[in-house]
């Protein structure tokens, strides 16, 4: 059935309207972010057979828990949930910008160039330490409606892809941290534990 253009229009709008949530730092977020040592970072998620509602809220109480942390990016197995889901927003003081939703993201590219850039994690707070990784990326993931979408990025939106992706395999940056002496010590520094990474071989 053909739909008029205002009934598209409408359809924009809600779609645009459905996942965002205010950008104001809650004083106590919905969902606690664990921190490394726990064990849910290291179990990897399952796929989402199907977007619904359910999903929507668990997304939009991911991002106000991002927001709360002054995050730029979270991934449902930081919140203890294994599900391959993850929540974006690299432009969180301006709250015209919407958030981005990633269901099932799949890496589909990557650049041979590469590129080294100071990572932080909210799982980690504190700990800041140089990671190299592809500088572009292509994903194919599906969008908080469910709908199918392939993605190039690169700069900050590719570091942080590559970074949420590997939280739903259980991986954290801090594993892919070449620089042993400066991993110690700023882990160390900010209450961590050496034990805790898994070193990528
Ligand atoms: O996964 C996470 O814990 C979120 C992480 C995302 C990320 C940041 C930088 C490089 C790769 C991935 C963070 O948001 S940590 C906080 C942070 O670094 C930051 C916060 C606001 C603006 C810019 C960076
Ligand atoms: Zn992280």
């Amino acid at each position: 059935m053909a739909r008029s253009f205002a009934q598209l229009a409408r359809n924009a709008e809600k779609d645009k309207a459905s996942i965002a949530v205010s950008k104001d730092p809650l004083e106590s977020p919905p969902l606690e972010i664990h921190t490394l040592g726990h064990r849910v970072l290291r179990k990897s998620a399952r796929r989402i057979s199907k977007v619904d509602e359910s999903i929507r809220e668990l997304a939009r109480d991911m991002l106000r828990s991002m927001y709360a942390a002054k995050g730029i990016g979270l991934a449902a197995p930081q919140v203890g949930i294994h599900k391959q889901l993850l929540v974006m927003d690299l432009d969180i003081e301006n709250p015209s910008t919407p958030p981005l939703v990633l269901i099932n993201p799949e890496i589909i590219g990557s650049s041979a160039s590469v590129e080294t850039y100071e990572e932080g994690c909210l799982s980690i707070p504190g700990v800041y330490l140089d990671v190299v990784r592809p500088s572009e990326v292509k994903i194919s993931f599906r969008d908080e409606m469910g709908r199918p979408k392939k993605m190039n990025a690169d700069g900050l939106i590719a570091r942080c892809i590559q970074h949420e992706m590997d939280h739903l395999n259980g991986v954290l940056f801090v594993d892919r941290v070449s620089d042993q002496e400066s991993l110690n010590k700023e882990l160390i520094e900010h209450g961590f534990r050496n034990e805790d990474v898994h070193k990528l071989s």
